[in-house]
């Protein structure tokens, strides 16, 4: 693809950026860390959880620095980007804490700094800035777009939608888009009707019961302040392959919202935010993808390959050419570990690790080391047997949020009960044995699924001793060790 002037002026703005920020780096070392994951993968408690274990001196014993007393004191510092929101995290940590509840929904970027003083493996004392970025992972899916025209997006969003089990969820759009003649005058209504019942079909995919990840563009689904606007009004189209678009038509004016959707929102994310990350956590709820049903873990893999395909080198693409310097460590997490029994804990990592696997060998990944960790940010449950006749079952104690229904029985959000979560399949290739492979709730009943993870209430937290009641976890520290470990030396 031979780049044109705005890749070239794109291309000079970031390296003058990444000059900058390396000058900064140079007095003063910062890790900038990315932290996303689709919507409700867990973004928000992750970094709560994070910041609160580092600063108060969490129990972290893989996390080397701080279990070995290196680590002296790690503070807040002032928000260092003007035009990005800070990270609310005292608000997050009343709400887990105080009033044992999870944080609400946070549909922008946010961003937090941490300041980290410790005592390097030489004796001498140092700081490392650590600049935590929270950011819908639905943004990052859309950095594909960029290398896309309008006819491959077109062709392969109709190609997915016909595929089940979104095909049964895309009747009344595709009904729509029968109607439209790309060459037809441009028409604003037709277009308007065209991106509403586009978006109607969108949201039903991602709806608990079906799943699906792979949902661009991510804007339709949180279109923030600009909803409503031209850039957000388009959908794809039925289009000839191989045919022209004719000035003034429809297709005309679809292609022209999409490339302007490219530049008010995914150009303005990869320069202002993508491209300056040093490190990458991805979260990712694959127990959600276990409840909808194997169609949502091939989905999730498609994700993940998309996801994986930003970080790839070695084609001439834009994207290509200046990623390459900046992110070199990337952490899949699955999180809410803390639904299973920790006998499952290692099954739940093999799981993604496949997952992870599958999606790079379809993208081409290099430059950056990749981990794989199953881990709960904030642990919710403990664990116990529970004798059942003659048989003890491996259970989980928790506190079923308000509503949540098990067995015919619906919890009052105050009960702690003792619930078998089932066991993740020891051999993982049986989760990838097709579409039957297992029962989910996109194919059948509720009492009929497979599987089925109750959501917990984050735990009462017990005192110890005269320090502060820190937040149980599981793994939150070997992910720490991964992303930032090495810095800490
Ligand atoms: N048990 C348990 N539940 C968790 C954990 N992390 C997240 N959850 C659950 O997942 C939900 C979503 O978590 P958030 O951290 O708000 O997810 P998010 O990715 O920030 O979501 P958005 O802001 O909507 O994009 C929470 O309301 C909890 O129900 C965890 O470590 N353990
Ligand atoms: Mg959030």
């Amino acid at each position: 693809m031979a780049a044109s002037f705005s890749d070239i002026f794109e291309g000079a703005r970031l390296s003058a950026r990444a000059l900058l920020d390396y000058g900064e780096n140079f007095f003063n070392p910062t890790i900038r860390l990315g932290v996303t994951g689709l919507s409700r993968a867990g973004k928000t408690v992750f970094i709560t959880a994070l910041v609160h274990g580092l600063s108060r001196g969490g129990r972290f014993p893989v996390f080397e620095s701080l279990a070995s007393g290196r680590i002296a004191r790690a503070q807040l510092a002032p928000q260092p980007d003007d035009a990005v929101p800070r990270f609310s995290y005292e608000h997050h940590v009343n709400t887990l804490i105080t009033e044992r509840r999870w944080p609400s929904s946070t549909v922008d970027i946010s961003e937090l700094r941490l300041v980290i003083g410790y005592q390097r493996q030489n004796g001498l004392d140092q700081t490392l800035t650590l600049d935590i970025v929270d950011y819908p992972g639905e943004w990052l899916l859309d950095l594909p777009l960029l290398d896309k025209s309008y006819e491959q997006w077109s062709a392969e969003s109709l190609a997915l939608s016909r595929q089940q089990p979104r095909a049964r969820l895309a009747h009344a759009w595709h009904d729509h888009l029968a109607t439209l003649r790309p060459s037809a005058r441009e028409d604003e209504q037709a277009t308007l009707a065209a991106a509403r019942l586009f978006t109607d079909y969108l949201r039903a995919c991602r709806d608990e019961r079906f799943a699906m990840s792979l949902l661009p563009p991510g804007r339709f689904l949180m279109p923030g302040n600009l909803a409503g606007s031209p850039a957000l009004t388009f959908a794809p189209l039925d289009l000839p392959s191989g045919g022209i678009p004719i000035d003034g038509s429809l297709w005309t004016m679809m292609r022209r919202r999409y490339e302007a959707y490219k530049d008010l929102v995914v150009r303005p994310f990869f320069r202002d935010h993508f491209s300056r990350l040093d490190r990458q956590i991805v979260l990712v709820d694959t127990l959600a993808a276990f409840n909808s049903g194997p169609e949502a873990l091939y989905d999730l893999e498609a994700a993940l390959a998309g996801i994986l395909d930003c970080y790839r080198v070695g084609r001439s693409t834009l994207l290509s050419t200046l990623l390459r310097p900046r992110i070199d460590r990337i952490l899949f997490a699955a999180t809410k570990a803390d639904h299973l029994h920790h006998t499952s804990h290692d099954r739940l990592e093999a799981i993604l690790r496949r997952i992870v696997e599958r999606a790079a060998s379809r993208a081409e990944v290099a430059g950056a080391a990749i981990d794989v960790v199953a881990l709960a940010a904030v642990r919710a449950t403990r664990e116990a047997q529970v004798r059942c006749g003659r048989e003890k079952l491996p259970s989980i104690l928790g506190t079923p949020l308000a509503g949540e229904a098990a067995n015919g029985e619906t919890f009052d959000g105050n009960t702690e009960v003792a619930t078998f979560p089932g066991d993740l399949p020891e051999d993982v290739k049986e989760l990838f044995s097709g579409n039957g492979a297992f029962r989910g709730l996109s194919t059948s009943a509720m009492d009929q699924a497979d599987f089925r993870f109750l959501r917990f209430r984050p735990p009462r937290l017990q005192n110890e001793g005269t320090g502060e009641p820190s937040l149980p976890h599981i793994r939150l520290d070997r992910a720490l060790q991964f992303l930032i470990g090495d810095r800490l030396q």
